[in-house]
């Protein structure tokens, strides 16, 4: 191996073998990186010099970082760090990087010293949770198809193998990583952007005991993006169960659920030929779920339950109705007897409630016939209900079965999986739920990484330039501030009296946030800009850049009515988790449940401060093309990205700043031992102590700062060589006190 100090350098596969080096030229005692880079230069191909942590590069050029990612993407060296960030580019393909090989190969090394992986990151923070018992969380952000869920599941995998293979250990990790294809299916679909697109965001907690080994788990469930089920865009497909039951449910299961295999019989489905994926991958897709279901020990009563529910959705879509003098009648009796069949309701009361409404007001009770809108209204809000309320219960269900049975407050590591920014041709309540997700993380990111580390050494009293940065939180704002922001005005505008409609929101807004640096309307923006964004569309700029949202249905799914009719029918339902899904409680509250938003503003805020509480990992990953292809690094997408998630704004602060810092007397503390000086005590403060400690270590001056509190090490080396002679010290003085032991 050739060594020059600090920098890892990686050769390609290809050359390896060539130029006879192992998978990493590691170089050590260097002085000058530009002149070792020069070497190299003679000795390698350009495009096979690149650096695996940008912290170790001399640049913070924003083309020599993108080329970077370039280079590295050709070679299949998809991760790079910067400082302990790691970012992922996504492949595209199936690499043969994760096999148990390759955690071997990660297990228990120091950080720096292994090539960038998503196991390093994860056997990182195991060992911070292990050894020093702090909370963890990996924060997985970049936008939709950008690898998220994937480096997700790399991380359960990468737990399951490093952890005890017996017991009870082995049952709950097996229930862990089937949690996976469970969710997967009743949650994610085929977006334009993602052929798997999560459609919900999932933050998952493992437990463990204090021998680290997995006990359990717990998994928070955000936002469904529930609309999908009655209704999907041209290229897109309703979510991934539905047409896994139909290709691999068996021919006497399909009868008894009274489904024909076709897609195309059910109004729910999409059936444009771009919406199509290859039909073997949901047959294969339904295996896996209906292993999953056993593994989670769901009892065949429940699977068959589930199922019905399922079915029960695609016939309800079937039900249409038409309009008599204003007043709605079904035409089709068909599916509605199906509907009633698989839901055990009676079959009167549902086709009353499809078709008239209930209103109390005071003492009186009111029935009103809907009409043919108000009807076909009334159905989707039923199966959009019933479905998102079927997922929630798989969730908590899930979690039953993942409880551990230890009630001691045991250390967890949390996965944030959420949904990525995304921005199609035309975006409504739902992207907007989506991205302002995406904005809080970000904000979280630059709280933790540029904005709280900054503040730090400034606290300390170290020399400091301050670097700029963006700062989302604006955005953050203008869509969540109290009384002012998009959510208050929606709110508002829901629970106004009167004709609130989507038009007289879009008018609120436009008159309320006209002046926001971040916010556009159609009557203020340029005549460039009207010509391509309709009167019913504002805009929001966001980090990520600017996404044009379309206001229809807007106040209807931020009401997120569903008609008390509905509810009580589906409460008299025989199916067992139907009736767990509408409450008896429910029909007699009173109170009106806060809006869609404001629930979701809500759950989204205790996320943050879960997150907050726990010692973060970042993983970022990016998109290195749009067409999917394994091949193609688009340059100007992955620059986009690299700005905006303040990549190099973080490759900054990372740069001139400290790898490490602990306050005096803990570090005192575990290296007292090395030096005569400070060993069994010293008689001074621990800040003196430290400074006689790293005088005898031979820090030089550029290594380290001392601050108020702390003592700041600027690479990780340093305390990697200060570490290992705190492990020899450690054996030898186990050995004198052996010896001695014996000697007595
Ligand atoms: P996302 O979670 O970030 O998008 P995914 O993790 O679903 O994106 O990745 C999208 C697709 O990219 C996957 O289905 C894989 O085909 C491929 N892919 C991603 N990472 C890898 C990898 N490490 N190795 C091989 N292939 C990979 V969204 O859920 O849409 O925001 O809402
Ligand atoms: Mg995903």
């Amino acid at each position: 191996m050739l060594c020059v100090g600090g920098i890892t350098m990686e050769t390609s596969l290809k050359d390896r073998d060539k130029v006879g080096v192992q998978d990493t030229v590691l170089l050590e005692n260097y002085t000058d990186e530009n002149v070792f880079v020069d070497n190299l230069r003679k000795r390698f191909k350009e495009d096979l010099i690149y650096v695996s942590n940008y912290c170790n590069f001399n640049y913070t050029d924003e083309n020599v970082f993108v080329d970077n990612l370039r280079k590295r993407f050709k070679e299949d060296l998809i991760y790079t760090y910067i400082g302990p960030v790691l970012i992922s580019v996504n492949p595209y393909r199936e690499l043969n990087i994760y096999t148990k090989e390759h955690v071997k190969e990660y297990a228990n090394k120091h950080f720096f010293e292994t090539s960038p992986h998503i196991y390093a990151v994860t056997d990182t923070a195991y060992r911070s949770l292990k050894e020093e018992y702090l909370d963890q969380c990996i924060l997985i952000s970049g936008e939709s198809g950008a690898g998220k869920t994937e480096a997700s599941k790399k991380i359960l995998q990468y737990i399951a193998e490093v952890t005890e293979h017996k017991g009870k250990v082995e049952k709950v990790k097996e229930k862990l990583l089937q949690s996976n294809p469970v969710l997967e299916a009743f949650g994610n679909a085929k977006t334009n952007r993602n052929d798997n697109s999560s459609r919900f965001g999932k933050y998952m907690d493992i437990e463990f005991n204090f021998e680290g080994n997995p006990i359990g788990g717990d998994i928070l469930n955000y936002l469904l993006e529930k609309s999908r089920v009655i209704s999907q865009e041209s290229g897109e497909r309703n979510f991934h169960i539905f047409y896994q039951l139909l290709a691999g449910e068996t021919e006497s299961e399909l009868n008894e659920l009274m489904l024909k295999r076709d897609t195309s019989s059910y109004y729910y489905l999409n059936h444009d030929s771009k919406s199509s994926i290859d039909p073997t991958s949901d047959q294969k897709g339904w295996n896996e779920v209906k292993k999953a279901l056993d593994v989670i020990d769901f009892t065949s009563e429940e699977q068959k339950n589930i199922f019905k529910i399922i079915a029960s959705i695609l016939h309800m879509g079937n039900i249409g109705f038409v309009e008599e003098e204003g007043l709605s009648q079904i035409n089709n009796l068909d599916p509605v007897e199906k509907v009633c069949k698989l839901l055990e309701c009676d079959i009167e009361q549902l086709k009353h409630a499809l078709t008239n409404r209930t209103i109390e007001a005071r003492q009186d009770v009111c029935v009103t016939p809907l009409n043919r809108e108000m009807a076909v209204y009334a159905r989707d809000a039923l199966s959009k209900a019933i479905y998102d309320r079927l997922f929630t219960w798989l969730v908590l269900r899930l979690n039953s079965s993942l409880k551990s049975e230890d009630t001691r407050k045991n250390n967890v590591m949390g996965i944030l999986d959420i949904y990525g920014f995304e921005v199609f041709g035309k975006n409504t309540f739902e992207q907007l739920c989506i991205n302002f997700c995406n904005e809080k993380l970000q904000q979280l990111f630059i709280e933790l990484t540029l904005k709280s580390e900054q503040e730090e050494y400034l606290k300390e009293g170290i020399e400091w330039q301050h670097i700029e940065y963006f700062d989302n939180k604006v955005i953050c704002d203008l869509i969540e501030e109290r009384h002012k922001g998009i959510i208050a005005l929606m709110d508002e505008e829901c629970l106004r009296p009167g004709d609130p409609n989507d038009s007289t929101l879009l008018a609120k807004m436009n008159r309320n946030l006209a002046h926001h640096k971040h916010y556009l309307s159609h009557p203020m923006a340029d005549i460039q800009t009207q010509k391509i964004m309709g009167r019913n569309e504002f805009r929001l700029l966001h980090y990520a850049g600017p996404v044009t949202y379309n206001i229809n249905t807007f106040i209807e799914k931020n009401n997120d009515l569903l008609f008390r009719d509905l509810r009580e029918t589906m409460s008299t339902s025989h199916n067992s988790i139907v009736k767990e899904l509408f409450p008896p409680q429910e029909q007699e509250s009173k109170k009106r449940p806060d809006t869609a938003i404001t629930q979701f503003k809500n759950s989204l805020n205790n996320l943050m401060s879960i997150l907050m509480n726990k010692h973060p990992s970042y993983v970022r990953c990016i998109k290195p093309n749009d067409t999917k292809s394994p091949a193609v690094f688009d340059e100007e997408l992955v620059r986009h990205q690299v700005k905006y998630l303040g990549l190099m704004e973080n490759l900054r602060v990372r740069r001139a700043g400290f790898a490490y810092r602990r306050v005096y007397e803990q570090f005192l503390h575990r290296y007292k031992c090395l030096s005569r000086e400070t060993w069994p005590n010293y008689p001074g403060s621990a800040k003196d102590g430290v400074q006689a400690l790293v005088a005898c270590l031979g820090y030089e001056r550029d290594d380290y700062r001392m601050g108020r509190t702390k003592i700041f090490i600027r690479f990780p080396k340093t305390l990697f060589d200060t570490e290992d002679a705190f492990q020899e010290k450690k054996h030898e003085i186990a050995a004198i006190i052996q010896s001695k032991w014996k000697g007595i």
